[in-house]
Order: C-alpha cells, then structure tokens, then sequence
C-alpha cells in the first residue's frame, strides 16, 4: 500500500530528552536514598511517567502510598520541565529538521506518537510544532507502548489506513508496537535491539523521504 504518513515517536527520534528524564529521576532516588546508573535508565526508554516510577521504587525496593507516588511524579515532573524550558533547535537530533521538511514537500502528511505527556511543550521550543498535522500523546492514551493505541490514533487523526503509515522509533517497545499496528517501523539506533524494524538507520542525516517510501 502507498506510505502515506510518517509517524514519529519524539524522545531519542527528534530530540534527546532520555538524560534530562535521568537526571530528575536520579534526583528523585537519591532523595529517597538510592541510586540509578545509566545502564537502568535504558529500561524506562519509551515507558510512561508512572510505570518509570513504578520500575524505579521496585529498583530500589521501596513500597509507597499511591499518594506519595503522586507527589514523587509531581516533582519529577517539574525538575524535568526545568530542563525543558533550557532547550532550542538546537537540541535537534541530527538530519531531523531537513527530513521533516522534505516530508512535508513530498506531501507526506506527519504526526507525533509519543508517550510523554509534555510533548507539546517540547515541540515547542525546538520550533517544529509547525510541521506535525497531528500530536498524539500521553495525554490521550491509555495504554503504554508495546500497546499500539498509540500509533493507531496517529493514524486514525490523519484518516488513513494503518498500512498506509510508517513508524519512526529508537525504542524496542515502539517498533512492537508498530508491528502490532500492521505498520513500516523504521528503527533510530541500533539493529541489535531493534531488530524487528523493517530496517534500522543510525540517524536522519544522510537519509531521504524517497529511501522509505517503498519499504
Ligand atoms: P513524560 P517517547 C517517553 O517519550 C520517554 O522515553 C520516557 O522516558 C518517559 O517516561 C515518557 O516519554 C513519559 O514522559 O513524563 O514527559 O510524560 O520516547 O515515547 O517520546
Ligand atoms: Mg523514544
């Protein structure tokens, strides 16, 4: 069926927020008097506020009241937009911009498919709110990606078919989730874990919209 539409997932796609989401989850468990490294920060790639948190205490052993996680999401949260409110174009990811413009000449319709409640926000101030026909969000969803409500309401807001979308994800949930949308995922990293895209590129750069509209 003929590509359509690009959906695209935003953190560790279009712009790198996976090390202020680390920076204020670290803050937050050493508060409570652990610490996190690198290596776990990978797992919470792509997965929602609350069940980052959820994975976080149970590294840390920690069992809390519902209102307590509430108020530890809270101020995550705020540290996090700290960080935000620093960013420009040029936070970036390399090749993003020109490729999004490209699309748009191809007259390939765009839209967002993310899990971060704070996308608007971001798209914002990298100043490429513009270019997206439709923002799906965590503001919208209920279930976390590999779930594929996510990039099924993508497709559902531009008024095509699922098969007619390509999804661009850094995340191995993300590209699941794809798949199980009977969509194209095109995988942003490395192709040892995510070997289940239809094919796996290092970055935009370099990379044309014509290279991806036969997959
Ligand atoms: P927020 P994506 C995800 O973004 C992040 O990868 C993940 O680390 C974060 O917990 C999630 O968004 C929710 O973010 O706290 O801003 O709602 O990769 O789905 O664009
Ligand atoms: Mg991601």
């Amino acid at each position: 069926m003929k590509i359509k539409a690009f959906l695209f997932d935003l953190d560790g796609v279009i712009v790198d927020t996976a090390i202020f989401h680390y920076q204020a989850w670290k803050k937050m468990a050493n508060g409570l008097g652990f610490d996190i490294d690198e290596e776990f920060n990978e797992t919470l790639k792509g997965i929602s506020r609350m069940d980052s948190l959820n994975a976080i205490l149970k590294h840390g052993n920690l069992e809390i009241s519902e209102e307590q996680k509430l108020e530890l999401a809270a101020q995550k949260n705020a540290d996090y937009l700290e960080l935000v409110n620093t960013m420009t174009p040029a936070n970036i990811l390399p090749g993003v911009s020109s490729f999004l413009a490209e699309a748009r000449e191809s007259g390939v319709k765009i839209a967002l498919g993310s899990a971060s409640k704070n996308s608007n926000l971001i798209l914002e101030k990298i100043g490429v709110k513009p270019l997206f026909d439709a923002i799906i969000d965590g503001n919208q969803v209920s279930k976390s990606k590999p779930d594929p409500e996510v990039f099924v309401k993508g497709a559902q807001s531009l008024g095509f078919e699922n098969e007619s979308c390509i999804v661009f994800e850094d995340a191995f949930a993300g590209v699941e989730a794809a798949k199980a949308a009977n969509m194209k995922a095109v995988g942003i990293g490395s192709s040892k874990v995510l070997f289940n895209a239809d094919i796996v590129i290092n970055s935009f750069e370099g990379h044309s919209v014509s290279e991806f509209l036969n997959l």
